[in-house]
């Protein structure tokens, strides 16, 4: 009797949502664009677009959890697999439902639309992608105010991962240069970050993104909400993960100047890097220091600053002039 029950809602829950498919689009003031060379704006979406033909079936996966009556999220979940997905992300009772579907395009191109519907369907984004692409899609409270929050991370090209986020409010995550943070408001076109979600840890945000600075490094760092809402760092640097890279060393070409290692305002006492020394890079905090390994053990950081043609500067001699080679991607 009980599965029973759980078909029908299956069943009225497939009507249901392809009544929605049916209904006009709006063209809410909450719909955003992004950049307007990859993402199109809600009013070109073609219509095919939001009629999710196979998602009707797939979603009685979470109407089983609803009818179990069971808490459908936790603190945070992915609901990749489980699309569309039906929760009450914003606590007023009534469920809305998160999809994303990928159209195949020309080209070997895909175009993923992330949608909510909430009342009239209201595309998040849209963007074009390389077939069989991968990315992740993942819905909690992370900072445990009764609203969820959406976050998403796709591949746009070769490992050239990107980060969403969206609160069911529709206010997007951006990313505050001056205050090293994320920040909720502003539109889909400042919200991208360059990086990856590892994962939801202890409360904690895990991405994963690439630092540009003597090379392309690919480190891992944590992030939290914090009490005024803001996304910002809980770990100091983007810990190297690629060990790969942590094999090749840089070999320092002429003589420069580091610190003793120290995650201290003060970088400590200075000593000198000798021209033929190879170093190990292990982590950076992405805006001035680099804390490395010599072949013999020794730590140290440098300390670099951007020019005003952004490429990094050692005691204002261009980074470049240091080493015999320096591994930027692309
Ligand atoms: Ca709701
Ligand atoms: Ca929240």
């Amino acid at each position: 009797m009980k599965r029973y029950l759980i078909y029908l809602g299956g069943v009225l829950l497939a009507l249901t949502l392809i009544t929605f498919a049916k209904a006009p689009k709006s063209s809410l003031s909450t719909s955003v664009s992004a950049d307007p060379a990859t993402i199109q704006p809600e009013t070109a979406l073609p219509t095919e677009a939001a009629t999710p033909a196979p998602a009707a079936v797939r979603s009685i996966a979470s109407t089983d959890d609803a009818v179990e009556d069971e808490p459908i999220l936790g603190w945070c979940r992915s609901i990749a697999d489980a699309l569309p997905f039906l929760a009450d992300l914003d606590g007023d009772g009534v469920p809305e439902t998160v999809d994303l579907t990928i159209l195949p395009g020309a080209d070997d191109q895909g175009r993923w639309t992330l949608s909510l519907q909430k009342g009239d369907q209201v595309t998040l984004f849209q963007t074009d992608v390389p077939e069989d692409t991968s990315y992740g899609l993942w819905a909690g409270d992370l900072d445990e105010d009764g609203q969820y929050e959406l976050f998403f991370h796709g591949d746009l090209a070769s490992n050239d991962y990107v980060i969403y986020g969206f609160r069911s409010d529709l206010s997007c995550l951006f990313f505050e240069p001056d205050e090293r943070a994320f920040r909720w408001g502003g539109n889909v076109q400042s919200s991208v970050f360059d990086g990856y979600i590892e994962g939801f840890e202890d409360g904690h945000l895990v991405i994963s993104g690439a630092v540009d600075m003597l090379g392309t490094h690919w480190g891992v760092r944590t992030f939290a909400i914090g009490d005024d809402g803001i996304i910002g760092p809980v770990s100091t640097v983007w810990q190297f993960i690629d060990e790969a890279e942590a094999d090749t060393p840089l070999v320092v070409t002429k003589a420069l100047t580091a610190y003793k290692a120290s995650v201290r305002k003060d970088p400590g006492e200075a000593f000198i890097l000798e021209p033929g020394e190879r170093i190990y890079l292990l982590a950076s905090d992405g805006w001035e220091r680099m804390w490395f390994e010599t072949e013999k053990g020794k730590g140290g950081v440098l300390l670099l600053t951007p020019d005003e043609e952004n490429t990094w500067l050692i005691d204002g001699v261009p980074e470049s002039e240091y080493f015999e080679f320096l591994p930027y991607a692309g």
